[in-house]
């Protein structure tokens, strides 16, 4: 593994935190983020772009690395950190010859047939996911569950593991247990306000 993931990975949510990508990327930076993925379904790609401009020039002046989601055409025309993929988006070997060698690819996958497939791919890490239920993502697959992620993390050893889906401040210590490197969450920062202490909160629950 030589792609190391944060502990805690969040992910914007315009919809859900009722802020702009940048408002969102500023509070999670405050909170000690140091790697952050940028998600829009519904902006036109001119408005996400303007909106992922801003909010890459606010990471990189604070050394904090910045995904872009499903958009392989912004990560390359900004110079993005990397890009995230999902099983129906480019495939990660065709994102790796637009991005180069050292652009970040994560790839999701819902089961351990993906995970298995995904682990000859070129790509830096994987999102495992959902591991509880989740309302933040369309047509969400079944769950995997902590048992299911265990199972993917034993047999999967070579690429770091985020794991995805309904996981807050509150159960990250069991997933993290389970054998994931990292959580990614949405609503468990950005729901309700008060992000930056979220982050803070998640990071120490990571810590300890
Ligand atoms: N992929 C699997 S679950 C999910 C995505 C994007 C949504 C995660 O949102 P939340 O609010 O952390 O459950
Ligand atoms: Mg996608």
């Amino acid at each position: 593994m030589s792609f190391t993931l944060p502990g805690v990975y969040p992910i914007t949510d315009t919809k859900l935190s009722g802020l702009s990508h940048v408002d969102q990327v500023r509070q999670l930076i405050d909170g000690g983020a140091t790697l952050i993925q940028l998600r829009e379904k519904d902006l036109s790609p001119r408005e996400f772009h303007r909106e992922a401009e801003v909010a890459l020039k606010l990471a990189h002046a604070h050394g904090v690395r910045l995904i872009i989601n499903d958009r392989v055409d912004i990560a390359f025309a900004l110079k993005a950190d990397g890009i995230h993929l999902g099983q129906t988006d480019l495939p990660p070997a065709e994102a790796r010859k637009i991005l180069g060698d050292e652009a970040i690819i994560g790839f999701s996958t819902h089961n351990l047939e993906q995970a298995r497939a995904a682990s000859t791919l070129p790509v830096d890490y994987l999102a495992v996911g959902p591991i509880f239920s989740t309302a933040n993502k369309r047509a969400p697959d079944p769950v995997v569950g902590l048992i299911g992620l265990s199972d993917i993390r034993v047999r999967i050893d070579h690429l770091p593991i985020v794991a995805i889906g309904g996981i807050t401040v509150a159960n990250a210590s069991e997933v993290l247990g389970a054998g994931a490197d990292s959580v990614a969450m949405i609503s468990g920062l950005l729901a309700g306000g008060n992000a930056a202490s979220r982050m803070r909160e998640s990071l120490k629950a990571w810590k300890e």
